[in-house]
């Protein structure tokens, strides 16, 4: 695999600080080294220069609007589908994520990157001064959602206005992990195969797993649960990019905390660039 890598050390998304701390901890957690160590050929570029606003003021419900500019999955799927055209889009989370500027209930940007990206909300998305560049870049059928656990009303709505394919906690339940990810394949390659955008929200695994994060909920995926999704999305050769957004290395209430949260999002990285927890076989090796 060749993998580039890019730290986004944004909080703007939401109102709590230190999750711009996220992608150096994942860094000094080895990132790097590791995936070298699996046989990746592996480019980092650095951090995502950020500026500041010190004065930006809310329009209607919507925050920190002039940051948002660049609020993370906003931008990387933009530039993804820019750079590849179609894609699918895996969206591993407890929440939603599909709040529009009018329907969110917190104002907070992170709640709603989706809806700014889906062709078929563009007429309910307000026009924005500063958004003109942003066009919508995905169709509803092809965004497919695992671990949901915490919808605002609205957003039941929205997932079932545009009948997009979910997954909730519940389904995991009900059809094990393996079912939910196969199921995810055909719905992705039902017509044809496009390249896949992962955005993992660490928040979709158990918080007993993953504490360190702005918006915890109880009853997520467990760590192998998120691993296997990871494997097998790997797996299909046509993962393209993968965002892992919201580890906050401030949160979490103890050190153990924090590194559970930060090393499970390394091993999630990990798995979806080839690692194989039964380990990888050299074929030329004879036992002895
Ligand atoms: C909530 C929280 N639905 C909102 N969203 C989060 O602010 O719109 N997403 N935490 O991961
Ligand atoms: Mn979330
Ligand atoms: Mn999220």
């Amino acid at each position: 695999h060749r993998v580039g890598i890019i730290g986004a050390p944004f909080s703007k998304g939401q109102p709590k600080d230190g999750v711009q701390k996220g992608p150096e901890f994942i860094r000094d957690a080895g990132l790097i080294q590791r995936l070298k160590g699996q046989g990746c050929v592996v480019k980092d570029y650095g951090n995502v220069a950020f500026e500041d606003f010190p004065d930006d003021e809310p329009i209607g419900r919507l925050k920190n609007q002039r940051a948002l500019v660049c609020s993370l999955a906003i931008g990387s799927i933009s530039g993804h589908a820019a750079s590849r055209g179609e894609l699918s889009v895996l969206w591993v989370d407890a929440h939603a994520d599909i709040n529009t500027p009018l329907t969110t209930p917190t104002g907070n940007i992170h709640g709603q990157s989706l809806s700014y990206l889906i062709h078929e909300l563009h007429s309910k998305i307000p026009k924005l001064p500063n958004f003109s560049w942003l066009k919508p870049c995905v169709a509803a059928q092809d965004i497919v959602y695992i671990g949901l656990r915490d919808l605002d009303p609205e957003e039941h709505s929205i997932l079932k206005y545009l009948g997009i394919k979910t997954f909730f906690m519940t389904d995991v339940d009900r059809l094990g992990i393996a079912k939910v990810v196969e199921q995810t394949c055909d719905h992705m390659f039902l017509k044809v195969k496009k390249p896949i955008h992962l955005s993992f929200d660490i928040d979709a695994l158990d918080p007993s797993v993953s504490p360190a994060t702005g918006t915890p909920v109880v009853g997520g995926l467990t760590y192998r649960e998120g691993i296997y999704i990871c494997e097998n999305i790997c797996q299909t050769g046509l993962l393209s990019a993968v965002d892992l957004v919201e580890v906050n290395p401030e949160l979490g209430n103890s050190q153990e905390g924090v590194e559970s949260t930060v090393n499970a999002a390394v091993d999630l990285l990990l798995a979806c660039f080839g690692r194989h927890g039964e380990g990888s076989h050299n074929p030329d090796y004879t036992i002895p």
